[in-house]
């Protein structure tokens, strides 16, 4: 469409050549895992930050909240906006009063298991989201002089066609998540050849960290560890051991994020580690990490983890976390990150593990400790 069919009103702005010149990020799920990394890295490279946080009656920006701290020392570098990305209106609001240069879009119901519950919230928030900011960049004007990151994801994959998995696999999502990503993906890559946006997916393999949402399979393993260890629980209830995860460290993968948005050409890109492991294994080196040998014994929805040298039995599979479409095996081939972007993940299978059951251990101990 050209300029003069445009049905949008356009804001009078600078070339886009001039306009980037101002290093300005918007970030949607500013509160999230990622949002908080991204905007640590962002700030260390003297970005301005803002984010979309959504109104909640309780709490929500914890893992932000060191970097309020920071800010009477780096005032106006860094401010938080009110939307949501079921709210149009909202997020053009956003978009012309901030001018961003880049914009990353980690907003979402990220939770597989949660989105076949609630898959109309999913599909709205995870797929037509995407598209109510693509639009919204368009609305403003902004669509040749801002660059667009859409947090795509391995669940795109789905049932295993192939493997490792690359960007040259053909997806089949499992899940309602992995079903409004998919739309994600592609209404990304329909506006990057329709309106000549900078637009990238980056398909992002499963990321932890001690920042991890409590929910996900690995956090919650490391926090039963640390709290098992303590005996502050006495078992830890888990669903499909045997799924495999290609699993990294979120802040190496918000890391390749940010190098999507500074190539001459935008592309799509995996970010994984190339390695799987089973869910199995994160439980046998988490309770290695506290000393405890773990041993499995039965099968299927019988099957019991128990402590080798005490025989207390201490992980159980409990029917309730299983999902009604499982995604079985991830495994994500990273070579092109690696070529074109010079992206490697740093932090290795067993440190991850390492690192999360100690900062549990750390907060567990410390709640204790706060309580006396
Ligand atoms: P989190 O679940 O930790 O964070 C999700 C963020 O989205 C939160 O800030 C949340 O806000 C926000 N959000 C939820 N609903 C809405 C909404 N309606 N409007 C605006 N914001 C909303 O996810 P991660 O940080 O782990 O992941 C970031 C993104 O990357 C997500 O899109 C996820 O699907 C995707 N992804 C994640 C991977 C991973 O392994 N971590 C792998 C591949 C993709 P609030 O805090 O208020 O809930
Ligand atoms: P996933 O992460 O579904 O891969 O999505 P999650 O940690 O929830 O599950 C990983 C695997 O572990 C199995 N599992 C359990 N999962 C949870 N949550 N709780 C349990 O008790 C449990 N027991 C076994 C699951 O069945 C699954 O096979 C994450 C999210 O961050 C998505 O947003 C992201 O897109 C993908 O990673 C890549």
């Amino acid at each position: 469409m050209s300029d003069a069919h445009s049905p949008f009103v356009k804001l009078n702005l600078p070339p886009p050549e001039e306009y980037r010149n101002r290093k300005v990020a918007l970030i949607s799920g500013i509160t999230g895992q990622d949002g908080s990394y991204l905007t640590e890295l962002l700030l260390e490279k003297g970005y301005e930050v803002h984010g979309i946080i959504r109104r909640s009656s309780s709490f929500n920006t914890n893992r932000l909240q060191h970097l309020y701290a920071d800010q009477h020392e780096r005032p106006n570098k860094f401010k938080l906006h009110y939307g949501d990305l079921s709210d149009s209106t909202n997020l053009v609001y956003i978009l012309a009063q901030v001018l961003p240069t880049e914009i990353y879009n980690l907003g979402a119901q990220s939770h597989v298991k949660v989105s076949f519950e609630m898959a109309e919230y999913t599909a709205d928030v995870d797929g037509v989201g995407t598209l109510r900011l693509l639009d919204a960049i368009r609305t403003v004007g902004l669509e040749k002089h801002v660059r667009f990151y859409q947090a795509s994801t391995s669940e795109l994959y789905g049932k295993v066609v192939e493997t490792p998995q690359s960007e040259t696999t053909p997806f089949y999502p499992r899940s309602p998540y992995g079903v409004a990503k998919l739309y994600a993906y592609w209404i990304t890559v329909n506006y990057r050849e329709a309106y000549g946006m900078y637009a990238c997916n980056g398909i992002l393999f499963n990321h932890e960290s001690p920042r991890r949402g409590r929910t996900f399979v690995t956090r919650k393993i490391s926090r039963a560890v640390a709290d098992i260890s303590l005996g502050k629980q006495s078992c830890l209830y888990l669903g499909n051991i045997d799924a495999q995860r290609d699993w990294g460290h979120a802040k190496d993968y918000v890391e390749g994020m940010w190098m999507m948005l500074q190539q001459p050409a935008p592309e799509d890109f995996v970010l994984a580690t190339g390695e799987t492991h089973r869910v199995r294994e994160f439980v046998e080196k988490a309770f290695a990490v506290v000393g405890v040998t773990v041993k499995w014994r039965g099968s299927g929805v019988q099957e019991e983890g128990y402590d080798a040298q005490t025989g207390k039995v201490i992980v159980k599979v409990d029917p309730q976390y299983f999902r009604p479409a499982e995604v079985d095996l991830l495994l994500g081939n990273p070579a092109k990150a690696e070529r074109i972007l010079g992206w490697k993940r740093k932090m290795d299978f067993d440190s991850l593990v390492r690192q999360m059951v100690t900062a549990d251990l750390h907060a567990s101990k410390s709640l204790v400790e706060d309580q006396n």
